[in-house]
């Protein structure tokens, strides 16, 4: 272990102040709004909406692969272009979608068909018209019809949790000046936690880049998406940084080998379609809402901690590197020193976090908050879709049976291809992920279990079997804490 410190003061206020735009969706009262997507849980079997994407969905399947309007073809965009493990993942997404709605209207020849998405937290088993034989919506998967995603990954406080992130970053996976390879970026919660292990659980074609091929894919990402318009309209805003609001995904942009393609999107007439970032961060943009947004956790803590978060003064960084692989069951793990005094105050902060304080109580802020997390630097998993992780700090019996409720346990996230070369994909040389540190320090504390003068991380790769599998990482721990105030 190689433990360095550096010190970033002011840098963080900075890109802060630059990225705080409000766009809840009221600013948008003017914008008409023509498609709602519904929760395809609440549609009967024979809706016009799982119909229609039933034929549809085959007729595109007949097509040839060169038609932009074809099965293999809308799959293969992702395969080409699919950001991942960044901010450009969210609005890529939207986009896909989008584009996909409307090619569907068109095959389908009806202009009010709207795309239905899948809450795997309310219904975690694949809904079921999309099983059955003769059915263009079934599709070969590790999952079967009773296979539940798991609440680890996909559960209501896994969901409270996201909505609670108070920047943008946090909540959708983190800065990087491209969409594509570099090395900088992260993965926020949203997208390793449910959004990765969904992929993955599910299987088959999920778990690779040609995951659209599933068309269960396509109410996937629409969850996630709706989950974004939540956050949004509970009043949170998304980054103004123009490296990614005013980006503009090009018809003859390189890919993620550097090839150039005719097209990335398609208009229903199968032209090029463009789309500016700024132009979808708010659904009534694209002309669609949904029929069910995700509440927001309504404490007075939460909303100081998003005005707070726009006033960052300070943020230490320290990074202990790591070469390191182990069998499975084994944890990887590494001490990092850190001031007793900066725990107590980050663990107090956990506290001041976890109290659900109405809205309506007088409640007083500390002039002062500080938070810490955990960025994870080039983890790998070996071959195979189905590996995610667990992280815990300080615990001396980590296993495979430890339990998610253990006050040592910080959180879950999971790989998203990972290991399959597939057609050479990014993300050879490991995955950068993110998590939250603050409340696991104050659980910790509550327990009677301190930390002393060291955070000592310990990530754990899980299988769905339970048996675990190995892991390793070419890269780092950096523990950063942000003083607020
Ligand atoms: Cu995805």
């Amino acid at each position: 272990m190689n433990a360095t410190r550096r010190t970033v003061l002011g840098a963080l206020a900075a890109t802060t102040a630059l990225s705080t735009v409000r766009l809840a969706s009221a600013q948008y009262p003017g914008l008409p709004v023509s498609h709602t997507r519904r929760d395809v849980n609440t549609l009967a079997a024979d809706d016009p909406i799982i119909t229609t994407y039933r034929n549809a969905v085959a007729e595109m399947q007949a097509r040839p692969d060169g038609d932009p309007l074809s099965w293999e073809h809308q799959a293969s965009i992702h395969n080409n272009f699919c950001p991942h493990g960044n901010w450009f993942f969210l609005p890529w997404h939207r986009c896909y979608l989008a584009q996909f709605e409307d090619v569907i209207r068109q095959v389908a020849n009806d202009p009010e068909w709207t795309l239905p998405y899948w809450d795997w937290t309310r219904n975690p088993q694949i809904p079921a018209p999309f099983w059955g034989a003769d059915n263009a919506l079934s599709h070969p998967r590790s999952a079967g019809p009773a296979t539940s995603m798991p609440s680890e990954f996909v559960g209501e406080p896994v969901i409270r949790q996201i909505m609670a992130k108070p920047t943008f970053e946090e909540f959708a996976s983190f800065k990087s000046l491209a969409p594509y390879g570099g090395t900088d970026g992260g993965y926020g919660q949203l997208e390793q936690q449910p959004h990765n292990r969904v992929h993955g659980v599910v299987g088959g074609d999920m778990a690779t880049f040609m995951s659209p091929r599933d068309p269960i894919f396509w109410l996937h990402h629409c969850n996630v998406d709706r989950i974004w318009a939540s956050w949004n309209a509970a009043g949170n805003a998304n980054t103004s940084d123009p490296v990614l609001a005013d980006f503009t995904f090009a018809a003859d942009q390189p890919d993620h080998l550097g090839d150039v393609h005719a097209s990335q999107f398609v208009n229903p007439d199968g032209s090029p379609r463009i789309f500016t970032v700024n132009e979808v961060y708010a659904t009534q943009q694209l002309m669609y809402v949904y029929d069910r947004l995700e509440p927001v956790p309504q404490t007075n803590t939460v909303i100081a901690m998003q005005s707070l978060a726009a006033q960052r003064m300070a943020a230490e960084t320290l990074s202990a590197n790591l070469q390191r692989s182990v069998a499975a069951g084994v944890a990887l793990e590494t001490a990092v020193a850190i001031e007793p005094a900066v725990v107590d105050a980050v663990a107090n902060t956990g506290r001041i976090r976890s109290l659900a304080v109405p809205q309506n109580s007088n409640f007083a802020m500390p002039r002062q908050i500080s938070t810490a997390k955990l960025k994870i630097r080039g983890l790998k998993a070996p071959a195979g879709p189905d590996t995610a992780f667990r992280v815990f700090i300080n615990c001396d019996y980590v296993g495979l049976e430890t339990p998610i409720n253990d006050p040592h346990y910080v959180g879950s996230g999971a790989f998203f291809m990972n290991g399959v070369s597939g057609e050479g994909h990014h993300h050879q040389g490991g995955v950068d992920f993110v998590l939250d540190l603050t409340e696991a320090l104050d659980a910790l504390r509550r327990s009677g279990n301190g930390v002393g003068g060291q955070i000592r991380p310990q990530v754990l790769a899980i299988t769905s079997d339970g048996k675990g599998t190995e892991l390793a990482i070419d890269g780092a721990f950096d523990i950063t804490v942000e003083t607020v105030g």
